[in-house]
């Protein structure tokens, strides 16, 4: 197996490492930690310079015994003083590592003081507070390793919004069915669309005699009910998701619908406000002294306190109520909106559909216009396009769009983005496209300056349309890539090109955060589903709920305007 020298750059970071949270001497450590810099980020092959018979020992900071070291990875794929330390400390203490927030240093006075030498051992360090007396720990970081340890072990396992509305949607179908019941909605974080949920919280209106607490908890799908009684009950689906269900009269439903909407910030800065007014509020009622005054919808609850109706994807306590109070609450954008999608595939690449089973899919939704944007060809996995087949997918398209009615294909690509910011197919045969997504599928652990720098390479490509899933993160899988967003986001403005939000389950990116700049830098979004099949673009639904939580309007997002407008917005109608 031939040695990269990311492999040797892994293997002197490892051992830094290990000597760190043995104590070693500062500067031994060091020189394993520069050697590991210089020789990830050199840009010829190691193993080639020692075949080719070169001294290495003219690399900065590589002397005669990391050579030595040098050579024997490359010779051996090992390295003895590596396999010696992993056997002087204890066996699973480089798992600690991988915990967000420790690092050698703190690993070892966790070992060192504390006799921490697995997670669970942490885990528990930290639960019963026995970490925050140590020397640079604090209560804070306490918490933190917590919260870290607890997200590592799964004990607090989320579920993706697209997964828990799967489970949701069929719950709430079968409560509705219940004799006696007259409302039901998904509250809390779910219904506030973020991107992921720890459990439901399921809102039901009932006369008293309705049997929706017995007929919940003998629901097919429930594996355990953790507690019941006449108003309120928790139970644990098959799928493990939880979900708490309340049962109030139609008078309290709207004031329990905001309370159990949240989010719990927003709800203590509404109960501030009221307060401020002499009122009280919880989630039976608006009161003044004894008297309901409001409650039964969600309207008269802000009403009473002097605001208009907040909707849901707002309710995070991120300036919603002073836009409230100032009249300046964003009209957001909905699914209906949509008057097209930017990004899809078909079966020419890793699709599962014909051009034409996906274009009445869309049709089928109320869209207008569908970009088809397959994959270039450096991404071989997806069996990505090269020219030739790229340009005879173009005639298919051009046939096609004489013979649908009510829809227009568009011609695209999801190219990608090379790793110095040229793309993955010639100008000439971009030129040929209506729409060009590019998109970073390789090398996402370029150091920050260089990954900006590719992303706005790219961009300044003449044919640039869009920039695909703009953060690379995939929900509680991947990190996001480290790039200088603002500076992207400006870019484009300067550009004239766009930032996506993908609205793949699995994806969710752009971040809602992100969007909000984007809406204050001038830069329209396109709420795209990536689809790979027709059903695919259902998806849609939950990108527009991340775009809402981002408080983007129609007039934020590109794809919200008729194909005429589209148009004019497009590499070829730029100036
Ligand atoms: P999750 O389940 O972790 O994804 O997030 P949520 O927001 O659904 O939180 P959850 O299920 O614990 O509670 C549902 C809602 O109930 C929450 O959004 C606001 C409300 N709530 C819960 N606890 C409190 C509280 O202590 N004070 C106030 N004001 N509201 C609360
Ligand atoms: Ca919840
Ligand atoms: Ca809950």
């Amino acid at each position: 197996m031939p040695i990269h020298n990311a492999d040797i750059a892994r293997i002197f970071e490892e051992i830094a490492d290990l000597l760190e949270i043995q104590g070693a001497n500062p500067f031994r450590i060091r020189a394993y930690r520069n050697a590991a810099r210089t020789v990830g980020e050199f840009g010829r092959d190691v193993g080639a310079l020692l075949a080719a018979g070169e001294d290495l020992t003219r690399l900065p900071g590589i002397g005669d015994d990391l050579a030595g070291k040098i050579r024997e990875i490359v010779e051996t794929g090992k390295c003895a003083l590596l396999d010696r330390l992993r056997k002087e400390l204890p066996s699973a203490i480089t798992e600690l590592l991988h915990i967000p927030g420790l690092g050698p240093k703190r690993v070892r006075a966790l070992w060192h003081d504390l006799g921490v030498q697995t997670i669970e051992q942490l885990y528990r360090a930290a639960r019963d507070g026995r970490i925050r007396s140590l020397a640079g720990f604090g209560e804070k970081t306490e918490l933190k390793i917590l919260q870290s340890v607890e997200a590592h072990l799964g004990t607090t396992r989320r579920f993706k919004l697209a997964t828990a509305a799967q489970y949701a949607d069929s719950l709430v179908a079968y409560l509705r069915g219940v004799s006696g019941v007259r409302q039901v909605e998904v509250a809390g974080s779910f219904r506030r669309m973020r991107e992921t949920v720890g459990d439901l919280d399921i809102l039901v209106a009932a006369q008293a005699k309705s049997p929706v607490m017995e007929r919940f908890a003998s629901y097919d799908e429930v594996k355990e009910v953790l507690a019941g009684g006449p108003t309120r009950a928790s139970v644990i689906l098959r799928s493990g998701l939880q979900v708490d269900l309340r049962v109030v009269d139609e008078a309290s439903y709207g004031s329990a619908l905001v309370y159990f909407t949240g989010s719990k910030a927003h709800n203590i800065a509404i109960r501030r406000i009221a307060q401020e007014r002499g009122l009280k509020i919880n989630e039976y009622g608006v009161f003044r002294g004894e008297r309901r005054v409001a409650g039964e919808t969600e309207a008269s609850v802000y009403r009473a306190v002097g605001l208009p109706l907040i909707p849901p994807e707002l309710r995070e306590d991120r300036g919603e109520i002073d836009a409230a109070q100032a009249g300046r609450l964003p009209k957001l954008v909905e699914l209906s909106d949509l008057r097209g999608d930017l990004h899809a595939h078909t079966k020419a690449t890793d699709g599962h559909a014909t051009i034409r089973e996906m274009a009445h899919a869309a049709q089928s939704l109320g869209l207008e216009y569908l970009a088809i944007t397959e994959h270039s060809r450096r991404l071989t996995v997806a069996h990505g396009l090269d020219p030739q087949r790229l340009l005879k997918q173009c005639d298919e398209i051009d046939r096609l769009n004489g013979a649908l009615k009510g829809i227009t294909i568009l011609k695209g690509i999801e190219v990608d983005i090379l790793d110095d910011g040229t793309l993955d197919l010639p100008d000439s045969v971009l030129a040929e496209l209506d729409i060009v997504v590019g998109a970073v599928h390789s090398k996402f652990d370029l150091p920050r300056a260089k990954q900006t720098e590719r992303i706005l390479r790219a961009m300044d490509n003449r044919y640039f349309t869009i920039l695909a899933h703009p953060t690379g993160r995939m929900i509680e899988s991947r990190e996001p890539y480290d790039a200088d967003m603002l500076r992207i986001i400006r870019h484009a403005r300067q550009r004239g090109c766009f930032l996506e939000l993908n609205a793949h389950p699995e994806r969710l990116d752009l971040l809602d955060t992100w969007c909000l700049t984007a809406r204050e830098e001038g830069v329209l979004i396109a709420i795209n589903s990536d689809a790979h099949g027709t059903q695919d673009f259902q998806n849609l639904r939950f990108g527009v709920g991340q775009a809402r939580r981002g408080w983007l309007e129609a007039k934020n997002v590109l794809n919200a305007r008729p194909l005429k407008e589209l148009r004019k917005l497009l590499p070829k109608h730029r100036p």
